[in-house]
């Protein structure tokens, strides 16, 4: 048996990163398998370049989302939530506390990830200078100019992380930016799903760990 992580689904598969590759793979799933979210940890069987999922590992921890019908699983076995704002779409109001709730409930560590610094913009701004005073890290990165992204990268290395924010923040750009130093350092990044700024106690982002080549967290 090997052990994988989940990546997303694929409909009735999932899209998993074997070790020791850790190059994306489908893996069928066993019926009797409790539901599974990104970042779940399998135990999978190859055979001929087929993989099958036979068990899912205890969970660290769980990040759920809150819905209308209760509480949502999101993604397992993250470290780190990577709250992300930015100058432009300005920052909205309703959405960071509930993240900040979220992550603390999951035992999650909250890093707040201002993107754009390219861009200065007050509010963002302002928000930075108040997590900072709050003792929360801080990171100000640029997924235009890279400015920012190689610390983060290695700050996070050892590190599961999701990035999380409303829309148009930049949270899939620092992800996928290539490091400058051009290697993957171990840990596993994750790259994450749109999330809207609605009212409501909770929204966040579905995660799938970075593909192994494009990781360098
Ligand atoms: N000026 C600037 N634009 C950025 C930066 N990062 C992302 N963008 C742009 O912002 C837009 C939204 O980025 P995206 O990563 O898709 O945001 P997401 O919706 O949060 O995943 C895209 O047009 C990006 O090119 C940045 O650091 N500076
Ligand atoms: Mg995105």
């Amino acid at each position: 048996m090997t052990r994988a992580i989940v990546l997303s689904h694929l409909g009735h598969e999932l899209l998993v990163a074997p070790e020791p590759s850790l190059r994306p793979t489908r893996c069928a799933v066993r019926g009797t398998l409790p539901p599974l979210v990104a970042g779940d940890e399998l135990e999978v069987t190859e055979q001929d370049g087929q993989y099958l999922a036979l068990e899912r590992r205890p969970r660290r921890t769980l990040l759920e989302r809150q819905t209308p019908r209760g509480l949502r699983p999101i993604c397992a076995n993250l470290d780190t939530l990577l709250i992300t704002y930015a100058s432009e779409p300005a920052p909205h109001g309703d959405l960071i506390d509930p993240l900040l709730a979220a992550a603390f409930d999951a035992g999650l560590s909250p890093w707040l990830i201002h993107n754009k610094a390219d861009r200065p913009g007050t509010e963002a701004q302002g928000l930075s200078e108040a997590f900072q005073t709050l003792g929360f890290p801080v990171f100000h990165v640029s997924a235009r100019t890279g400015e920012g992204v190689d610390a983060l990268r290695k700050a996070l290395i050892g590190r599961r992380a999701a990035f999380a924010g409303q829309s148009g923040v930049g949270k899939s750009s620092p992800a996928e930016r290539p490091s400058t130093r051009g290697r993957r350092e171990g840990g596993h990044a994750i790259r994450t799903a749109e999330s809207r700024p609605r009212p409501g106690p909770a929204h966040h982002q579905r995660g799938a760990p970075l593909p192994p080549r494009r990781d360098t967290c």
